[in-house]
This record gives structure tokens, C-alpha cells and sequence, in this order.
């Protein structure tokens, strides 16, 4: 299917440290580049019909500066706001002012691990929330994501 220019895109947010992925900690994060997720999630909106565009920042400011951004220019947010889940009220802020669907993603089950990542600020605007899965998190959350855009 081809992407209509009148769609506006899904956002795909991406937070600190994330450009790492694939280069160290394998264990906890995989062996899937971050370029790779982006490519992947790419296609899968093009099958769809919808345009993606995937963005990565190690900064809070200009994650939140995207979120205000995707606002008017996007149809539905993907997120992966890395540490920042845990300790960005600001983000947090952000988020609450987004008015379309909101898919959180973590590579990591965060249930699994240390007791500060069990809190996210990003849950409570999220419609899903995808652990655990590795890369493929992002698979499922575009597919549901895609399932629940507005007409
Ligand atoms: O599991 C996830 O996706 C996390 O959002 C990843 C964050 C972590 O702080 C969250 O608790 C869970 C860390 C991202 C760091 O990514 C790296 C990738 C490769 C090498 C080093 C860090």
C-alpha cells in the first residue's frame, strides 16, 4: 500500500542511550540496532498505508520539544522513553498534553529488574504498555497502534 501525504505520520520516540543498541549490553537489550528497529518500523507502516518517522534523543528537553511537536504534526505516538520513564515529570507533563494514542515500549522487562524501573511516568498516557519483547515490542505496538488510529 502506498503512504498517503495527506497521513500524517506515527511518531516513534526513542530516549537516552538507545543509540547504543546492538553495540553493548546484548543481554538486556538484544542484538537489533536501533537503525534496524527504525527500518523495520518503517515497512511496517508503509504495508499499513501510514507514514513513520523515527526520531532518537540522549536530551530530555529536546524529547519533550518532539512530544509538543507530535501534537499537531503526528496521528499516534510510539515510545521508548528509556531512563527518562523513570525520573521526567517534565516528560510526564508532556505526554499529558498529547491527544492521540500513546504506545509505551520497553526493549527489557522492567519487571524483571531493579525496583526504580518499576515506576514509570509515561504509563499513566499510555494506551498499552509493551515489555519484555525485545525489538519485536515495537512490531506489537505499531500493529495495535495502526489498529486504533482515527479516522
Ligand atoms: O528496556 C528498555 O527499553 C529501557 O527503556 C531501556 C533503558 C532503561 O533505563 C529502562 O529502564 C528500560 C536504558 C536504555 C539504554 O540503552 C542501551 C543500549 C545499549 C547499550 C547501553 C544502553
Amino acid at each position: 500500500m502506498t503512504v498517503s501525504p495527506a497521513q500524517k505520520p506515527i511518531f516513534v520516540l526513542q530516549g537516552p542511550n538507545l543509540n547504543l543498541l546492538g553495540e553493548r549490553e546484548p543481554h538486556l537489550y538484544g542484538t537489533t540496532t536501533l537503525a534496524e528497529i527504525h527500518d523495520s518500523l518503517v515497512a511496517q507502516g508503509e504495508a499499513a498505508g501510514v507514514a513513520v518517522e523515527c526520531r532518537q534523543s540522549n536530551h530530555e528537553g529536546q524529547l519533550i520539544e518532539w512530544i509538543q511537536e507530535a501534537r499537531m504534526a503526528s496521528c499516534g505516538l510510539i515510545i521508548n522513553a528509556a531512563a527518562l520513564t523513570h525520573t521526567s515529570v517534565a516528560l510526564s507533563d508532556a505526554l499529558a498534553a498529547y491527544p492521540q494514542t500513546i504506545m509505551e515500549v520497553h526493549l527489557s522487562n522492567l519487571w524483571k529488574r531493579e525496583a526504580f524501573r518499576h515506576h514509570s511516568y509515561v504509563s499513566p498516557y499510555a494506551t498499552g504498555v509493551i515489555c519484555g519483547l525485545g525489538a519485536e515490542g515495537y512490531t506489537v505496538a505499531m500493529q495495535a497502534l495502526i489498529k486504533r488510529l482515527k479516522p
